[in-house]
This record gives structure tokens, C-alpha cells and sequence, in this order.
């Protein structure tokens, strides 16, 4: 995209209220009238919609749906999160981006974001299908005043964050699958990435990756997934807007994210146990290459999983898989 057109955007953005004169944007962007007119046609090609109005100027009256950081930033309201966006239509890992920006001292809330992974991570060396403006594939950087040991809570804290976005915007009902998972009728819809550069009491920063299946068909998932991957059209039978998502995402990022930051875990633990999956009810797990029968009862106050063994004896789990 030419710097014109990004500086265009930018002066329209930051008018959102008002009409900006033709003759305000020739002098701003030292180019002619007619220049000018090109590019608004060439916006509204791209799904941007402006109004003009003879003697006063131009608005812009909606972004489109493509992911960028003007389209991202139009209307969010958050202080701090969203604020620097970087965007790639397409990249290796958005988490790799991340690592690279924190060591270089990107600010806290900072977000990194493709239309398309070629090499999405998930934990553990596994791979995350990230495929071309169908989901959500983003990381974002944290560098939060807490102990390392805490940074699990923070996987938990995203895990409520997507559970009551995907909620409130599309009106399916999410469940969390500890750790990570945010499930739709049984399949996974959204995974977590949480990856932490720390010292011995101090988090030095965190890349927390967030990937969310919108609007994949089903048979636009890889097939070694699609008995265990679902995506939010699916499981609704409507296409979804990224933006309007994203943006709320950040919105319930923000709040929850400070609240946890002054006051801990407490009322996270809550959250989380409503959208708990298969709490209350009998699973496998799978820890240290044992695999035993257990009941999911809820989370301790630290975030660890509460089980009962078939014995009748509680156990907390730090790691493990849940298998059924
Ligand atoms: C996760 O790992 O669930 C973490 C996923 C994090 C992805 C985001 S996207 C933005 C950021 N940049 C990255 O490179 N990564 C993060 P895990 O719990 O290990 O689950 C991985 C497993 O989920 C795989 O082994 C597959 O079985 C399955 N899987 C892979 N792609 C999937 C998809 N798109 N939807 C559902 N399941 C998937």
C-alpha cells in the first residue's frame, strides 16, 4: 500500500467526526485534487465507504472487514491494547514476530496479526492451522509485574477473555477445556499459546498467541483435524466479521487483564469454572505418560486443575492432557 493512501487513511481516521476539506488533504498529502479523488475511489474499491459532501469534505463512514491496523483501530476502545498493531497478510508465526519485537522493546500491548500463518505453532512443537483470512492469528505482547509461576493464570484469564467475546458477539456457547482449548459442541474452536522470556522472580515479557477458527468450512480444515476441529461458522451457520471480533477480544482483554494485574485470580476462577468443559464429569488424563480415570471438579485458587481419582483422593494438576 502506498504511503499516501496509509497517510489518507490515517488523516480520515483521526476525523472520524467531522468533514475534512479536499484543499486540507491536498496541502497534508502534497498532492493534487484530483489525486486526491483517485485514492477515494481506490478506498471505496477496497470496501472502504466514504461520504463526500460538496463544500465541506470528506468522512469515512466504515472500514472494511480486511484485517490491517486502520481497520483494527477504527472505533476500539481500549488505552492501551491495540494501540501499536503490526499487521502481515502473511507470515511464518506471529509469535516469532513477537519474540523478536519484545526483545526489542515493544510496549506492552502490542499485537502482531497475520491474514495467514505459514508455520502457526501450538504447544509443544505441534503445529496450528492458520489458514488465509479464515480465522484469527494473532499474539500479543504482555509484560506484566508478576511472579513466573503466576503466567499460567494468564492462558486461563485468555481462555474466559475468547469464551465471552466468541459469546457475546456470535451467540454460540463456548466451553474451556483446561488448559487451553475453547470448545464448541466438542470440538476445538480456539487454542492459547502462552510463552514467557523470565528471570528468576521477574517476567521479562510474555508472547501470549491466540488462534480462533471464524470462518472455515468444513472441509477447509486439514482432514487429520476435522473430527476434532470445529470453526465458529460451522457450529453456527453464519460467516462472521474478524474485526468486530477482534476488537471485543481486546476491549475484555483490557479490563480483565488490569483487574487480574490489582486484584489476582480469584474472580478469573469463577469465570472460568461456568464455561468449564466437562466439569463435574468423568475423563482421562494423561500426565507423565500415565493415563488414569479421573472427574474434573473445578480449578484450586491458583489456577491448577482439581481432580478425583477413582479412589476417592483429590489431586491438583499443574500439566497434563485431557483425554475421554
Ligand atoms: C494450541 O496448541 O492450541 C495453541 C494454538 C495457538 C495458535 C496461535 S495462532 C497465533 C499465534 N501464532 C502461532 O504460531 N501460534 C499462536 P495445542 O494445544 O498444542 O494444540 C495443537 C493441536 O490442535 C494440533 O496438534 C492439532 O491437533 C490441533 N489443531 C491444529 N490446528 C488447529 C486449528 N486450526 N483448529 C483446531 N485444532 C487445531
Amino acid at each position: 500500500m502506498s504511503t499516501t493512501r496509509n497517510q489518507l487513511i490515517e488523516l480520515l481516521e483521526n476525523n472520524q467526526q467531522e468533514y475534512i476539506s479536499g484543499q486540507q488533504l491536498c496541502e497534508r498529502l502534497n498532492i493534487s485534487r484530483t489525486a486526491v479523488w483517485k485514492h477515494m475511489k481506490e478506498l471505496e474499491k477496497d470496501g472502504y465507504r466514504i461520504v463526500a459532501v460538496p463544500k465541506r469534505g470528506y468522512r469515512i463512514i466504515e472500514f472494511p472487514d480486511k484485517l490491517s491496523k486502520n481497520t483494527l483501530q477504527w472505533g476500539l476502545q481500549t488505552s492501551w491494547l491495540g494501540r501499536n498493531i503490526v499487521h502481515y497478510p502473511e507470515i511464518s508465526s506471529t509469535q516469532k514476530i513477537g519474540h523478536q519485537l519484545a526483545l526489542e522493546g515493544a510496549a506492552e500491548g502490542t499485537v502482531i496479526i497475520a491474514d495467514q500463518q505459514t508455520e502457526g505453532k501450538g504447544r509443544m512443537g505441534r503445529k496450528w492451522h492458520s489458514a488465509k483470512n479464515e480465522g484469527i492469528w494473532m499474539s500479543i505482547i504482555l509484560r506484566p509485574q508478576i511472579i513466573p509461576q503466576l503466567a499460567p493464570q494468564i492462558t486461563l484469564m485468555t481462555a474466559v477473555i475468547l469464551a465471552k467475546a466468541i459469546e457475546t458477539v456470535t451467540e454460540v456457547s463456548p466451553a474451556i477445556k483446561w488448559p487451553n482449548d475453547i470448545f464448541i459442541n466438542n470440538r476445538k474452536t480456539a487454542g492459547i499459546l502462552t510463552e514467557m522470556q523470565a528471570e528468576q522472580d521477574e517476567i521479562q515479557y510474555i508472547v501470549l498467541g491466540i488462534g480462533i477458527n471464524v470462518n472455515q468450512s468444513r472441509d477447509n480444515l486439514p482432514e487429520d483435524i476435522q473430527k476434532i476441529a470445529t470453526s465458529i461458522k460451522q457450529e453456527s451457520g453464519k460467516q462472521w466479521r474478524l474485526v468486530p471480533l477482534i476488537q471485543e477480544i481486546f476491549i475484555q482483554f483490557e479490563q480483565k487483564y488490569e483487574t487480574f494485574l490489582q486484584k489476582g485470580f480469584t474472580d478469573i476462577k469463577e469465570e472460568w469454572e461456568m464455561y468449564g468443559y466437562k466439569i463435574g464429569e468423568q475423563v482421562r488424563i494423561s500426565s507423565n505418560k500415565l493415563t488414569y480415570p479421573a472427574k474434573l471438579i473445578g480449578l484450586e485458587t491458583d489456577g491448577a486443575l482439581k481432580v478425583q481419582k477413582q479412589d476417592g483422593s483429590t489431586e491438583s494438576i499443574y500439566s497434563a492432557e485431557i483425554l475421554w
